[in-house]
């Protein structure tokens, strides 16, 4: 009988160093550092419907210590993990105005992190899949510690992208630029093991579009005559959970085209360029698919502030170009 090795991510990390002779380790840290915010952070996600027992966030709980909102826990998880490394420069959260500094005390390393913490987080209370979206830019300006401009970076710069899903299993999805690549958490180990090397998104896809359809009254014309088109075709299933990271995995296991498009309510979109658009586009444009505004591709868009949205469209390189071709007949909102 031949069994296939266990790939942990720590020895897929150390492979793929080895095949890049001038790396000094640093990035190579960033992911295990992440890693490990993951399963912190997937630990309390798995408790969340203990709530009533363990206390619900803002009160104490049984052991008279106050609880923390997941979102904040999520945010402070990932910040302490990197902070104190010396790797990175400064970091961006979605849940932080500004650009967050590295502390005095620590040392100043060479790269930029942004990340959600936890994307969907509405989505806790009922139980549903939830999940951490992060990018990694090389620092560009001249001091020491970060600035903005580091982080106002073309998604087409990141020098990495991941999310990690909390769903039935915890997965870590990433790439650095040569494939996606996703592991699953064993918890009876406590590691991520390759579960996905090299993800593609299959071809054909599967005719599944992915939009919040309530909305329909709120959208331009060509958004409606898209959807309409889909609809009155007989062939699309529609499935969509609300939750970016998990809508986004099943595009990318299965195909089919997700939409967050500008509405009358959020005539930018809604979801953010730099923590969730950004470095989904680039994971699925690493997975063979295409990722854009309805115009332009996402990661050529230049960032000119922090937290800016966008309108997007991802998955099978088709559904997104048949999407472009709808929405440029009509971009009135
Ligand atoms: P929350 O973090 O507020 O739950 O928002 C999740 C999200 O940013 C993204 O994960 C979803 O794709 C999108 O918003 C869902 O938004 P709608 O509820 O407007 O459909």
């Amino acid at each position: 009988m031949t069994t296939r090795p266990v790939v942990t991510l720590s020895r897929f990390l150390v492979h793929q160093e080895r095949m890049h002779p001038e790396a000094t380790g640093a990035f190579t840290n960033i992911l295990h550092d992440m890693a490990l915010a993951a399963k912190l952070i997937s630990r309390e996600v798995s408790k969340a419907g203990l709530v009533d027992i363990l206390g619900a966030a803002g009160r104490e709980n049984v052991h008279g210590e106050s609880v923390q909102k997941l979102d904040l826990f999520a945010n402070d998880v990932i910040y302490r993990a990197m902070d104190h490394t010396g790797h990175l420069a400064c970091m961006a959260s979605e849940e932080d105005d500004e650009v967050v500094p590295i502390p005095d005390e620590f040392p100043a390393g060479e790269y930029v992190l942004l990340y959600d913490p936890l994307d969907g987080s509405s989505n806790i209370d009922v139980n549903v899949s939830i999940g951490t979206i992060f990018s990694v830019h090389r620092k560009v300006s001249e001091g020491k510690r970060g600035t903005l401009a580091d982080c106002l970076q073309m998604g087409c710069r990141q020098v990495a992208a991941g999310y990690v899903l909390y769903g039935s299993s915890t997965m870590l999805v990433y790439t650095t630029g040569s494939g996606v690549h996703g592991f699953t958490l064993d918890p009876s180990i406590g590691e991520f093991l390759l579960s996905h090397p090299r993800m593609t998104i299959p071809e054909p896809p599967s005719k599944t579009y992915s939009i919040n359809e309530a909305y329909y009254a709120r959208w331009s014309r060509g958004q409606q005559r898209l959807v309409s088109y889909l609809k009155g075709k007989g062939e699309f299933g529609s499935r969509y959970i609300g939750s970016m990271v998990a809508d986004v995995h099943r595009t990318l296991l299965q195909g089919g085209l997700f939409m967050y498009p500008a509405d009358t309510r959020h005539p930018r979109g809604k979801l953010r360029l730099l923590y969730e658009a950004a470095p989904m586009a680039m994971i699925v444009t690493q997975a063979g698919g295409r990722a854009t505004d309805g115009a332009r591709d996402i990661l050529e868009i230049e960032p000119v502030e922090l937290h800016q949205r966008t309108p997007v469209y991802l998955g099978s390189s088709e559904f997104v170009e048949l999407a472009g071709r709808y929405l440029v007949e009509d971009s009135e909102i």
